[in-house]
């Protein structure tokens, strides 16, 4: 893999400390590590011992602020290209030229839970992505719901409150499952629709690889001729979209905390590099009316349906970071930073933001020069008159840092569009000041209920259990109640689902009219790829090596990620026990297959207790011939046994491939 542009700026800062002598910051050679300075090896620690006293503070000093919002996260590097010019609606440079390649770095994250808490919750994901392109950073800072709790900026900081672990006792972490979010959704019920999304498969992703990205907000593209469109941005996975189910990514937040970036890390590493289109929806300015919502209202979706999803590129991820804290930890993203041929909307969540992120930056990278950190260096030269601060890096040189002058022939000078100078786009603007919103974003629920038609029917059931368990975490009656009122708005049947399980009274409301469903937001209609697909194999040490690796190869072969769990390390001819029973477990599976069983008892009930969960957690599960007998009790589609072991392999991997298989009843 060649070096790309931000690969190459990276390169100079990177230090590799193997082989090196230990010293300390200023350079100088240390003789002990191991001892501070004591007066006598029985006396007391002296104030001279500057090594103790630099290692310590440098120590004490190692963390920063987390992200107020966002703190758990993991991100990756890589690369964009486009498929077409984008020339017709934008001018932006990283969108004219198919045969050029942009530089990326993307992080995704959870958005409630601190920077130690567990990946598979129910929540929102984040999916940022810094393009390092020739005109500068290009942030798109976007989630994997294309919609908003709220429609104000000014209304971030109650939800955030609100949805945070409750103050008085820090409880419950990185969980919407409380009285305190519930309170705000029912008094606040522009949340609607993001509480539909949050409540579906979408807010339990399987991978970070398998999550689409939007940028929510409605943006502005601009092209060279200064004619405008509003644009959404759409992230689509290649490997299509797929989560976990609730009780699965429940317990693998105790069984691997850190699957997710688990998972993204150990796929960049074996070359299995995630993907994913990037697709924008173009809407001409003067069609801006032409819809029974606000294109301006972030609780709002433009239903594929009725705008496509122009497909222009792709962004692969290809390299893994050297160091999280410097990379991941340190990037600063902001919707603001834009290129030209890219502009805002006045949608007034977006406009808040615009404040938001340097401002978040200032308090968490300590100072205005977190610009000059490498990971949010621009690929391109950049000079301004801005000085000083905290950690400055760069040494200006010469006496000017002012404009105009005469001293420096008035440089650095600005540009003129044509040389790329970036120009606001002159929309016209006749209003009075006033603090309100605008009555076209008072709908709260017709998307709600466009949601909840495009489901399937497992995907609804999903949505009727987080709802159930959800309000069912909530103590106060009073909150239960109005939550239940609330989505009798969406649908009747839903809310009254809801009320019968959390013992509430049947919902007031009448439901909705809305019959409109968009085929696109349902994951039944997504694509369904075998590869990357992570499948325990069940052997008995004394099992058949030949066989099994006959069956490693045929599961590899299709783009499956086959691993080997017995009841102890060790190997079985030429391949590696990978896990014990107790060191993995069938949630960080997506499918289980019984290669060989042996006699032994332990062996016996850990392999059923592989199966069964495997089995209530809808996924795939094969035993060959020797093995078919543990299946029996195991009925329904995506259970594959039998004596052909040929004929098994390949119906097991069409059963991975259907992901899940939600018509068995557990
Ligand atoms: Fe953010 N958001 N946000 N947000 N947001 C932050 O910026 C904020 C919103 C999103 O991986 C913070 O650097 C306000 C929508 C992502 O580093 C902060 C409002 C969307 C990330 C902030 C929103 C997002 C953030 C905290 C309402 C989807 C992580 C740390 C007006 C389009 C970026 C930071 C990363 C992070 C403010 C709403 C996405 C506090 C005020 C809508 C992916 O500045």
């Amino acid at each position: 893999m060649g070096k790309n542009r931000k690969d190459e700026q990276l390169e100079q800062f990177r230090v590799d400390d193997r082989g090196q002598k230990l010293t300390t910051n200023q350079g100088l050679r240390v003789s002990d590590d191991e001892h501070s300075l004591k007066a006598g090896v029985r006396g007391p620690t002296l104030l001279e011992d500057f090594h103790f006293r630099e290692k310590m503070t440098h120590f004490d000093h190692e963390r920063i602020p987390e992200r107020i919002v966002h703190a758990r996260g993991f991100a990756a590097h890589g690369e964009f290209e486009l498929y077409e010019s984008m020339q017709d609606v934008t001018r932006a440079g990283f969108l004219q030229d198919p045969s050029v390649k942009t530089p990326v770095f993307v992080r995704f994250s959870t958005v409630a839970g601190s920077r130690g808490s567990a990946e598979t919750v129910r929540d929102a994901r984040g999916f940022s992505t810094k393009f390092y392109t020739e005109e500068g950073n290009y942030d798109l800072v976007g989630n994997n719901i294309p919609v908003f709790f709220i429609q104000d900026a000014i209304k971030f900081p109650d939800f955030v409150h609100a949805v945070k672990p409750e103050p008085h006792n820090e409880m419950p972490q990185a969980a919407s499952a409380h009285d305190t979010f519930w309170d705000f959704v029912a008094n606040n019920q522009e949340s609607a629709h993001m509480v539909m999304w949050a409540m579906s498969d979408r807010a339990i992703p399987r991978s970070y690889r398998m999550m689409e990205g939007f940028g929510v907000h409605t943006f502005r593209f601009i092209n060279a001729e200064g004619r405008a469109h509003f644009v959404k941005f759409h992230w689509k996975p290649v490997l299509g979209v797929h989560s976990l189910v609730w009780d699965e990514a429940q317990k693998i937040a105790g069984k691997d905390p850190d699957f997710h970036r688990r998972d993204l890390w150990e796929s960049i590493e074996a070359g299995d590099f995630p993907e994913y289109e990037l697709g924008v929806q173009l809407l001409a300015e003067e069609d801006e009316f032409k819809f029974d919502f606000d294109i301006l209202d972030p609780t709002k979706i433009w239903p594929e349906e009725d705008i496509p999803v122009r497909i222009v590129g792709k962004m692969t991820l290809n390299r893994n970071v050297d160091n999280v804290f410097a990379e991941a930890e340190q990037v600063a993203f902001h919707p603001g930073h834009v290129v030209p041929g890219i502009d805002f909307s006045n949608d007034p969540l977006l406009q808040g933001r615009l404040f938001s992120y340097t401002d978040t930056q200032l308090i968490r990278l300590g100072g205005p020069n977190f610009h000059e950190l490498p990971i949010n260096r621009p690929v391109c030269p950049f000079h301004n008159n801005q000085r000083d601060g905290y950690n400055r890096m760069t040494i200006n040189k010469g006496p000017v840092s002012y404009h105009k002058n005469s001293l420096a022939d008035n440089t650095p000078s600005t540009s003129s569009e044509e040389e790329g100078g970036y120009v606001h786009y002159q929309e016209k603007i006749e209003a009075k000041k006033v603090r309100g919103r605008s009555v076209s974003f008072d709908d709260h629920f017709s998307q709600a209920t466009l949601f909840w038609n495009s489901m399937s029917p497992p995907e609804k059931q999903h949505i009727i259990e987080a709802f159930s368990f959800e309000i069912g975490k909530v103590k106060s009656k009073s909150v239960q109640q109005q939550a239940v009122d609330m989505f009798a708005n969406v649908d009747l049947d839903l809310a009254t689902q809801i009320a019968d399980s959390v013992g509430a009274n049947p919902p007031l409301g009448r439901g909705s009219d809305v019959t409109k469903a968009s085929p696109a937001l349902s994951q039944e209609n997504t694509v369904k790829k075998p590869n990357t697909r992570k499948v325990g194999v069940i052997v008995d040490k004394q099992g058949d090596s030949v066989e099994l690796l006959q069956l490693i190869y045929s599961f590899k072969a299709a783009g499956l990620k086959p691993e080997i769990i017995s009841n102890k390390l060790g190997t079985l001819g030429e391949l590696a026990i990978d896990h014990t029973f107790k060191t993995a477990d069938p949630v960080l599976f997506d499918a289980i297959y019984v290669a060989s069983v042996s006699e032994d008892l332990t062996f016996l009930k850990e392999t059923g207790r592989y199966l069964t969960e495997t089995y209530n957690h809808y996924k795939a599960l094969g035993a060959s011939s020797t093995a078919q007998d543990l299946l029996i009790g195991m009925d329904g589609p995506g259970v594959v046994a039998g004596n052909d072991n040929e004929r098994l392999v390949d119906s097991f991997i069409h059963a991975v491939t259907a992901h899940r298989h939600w018509s068995r009843i557990v």
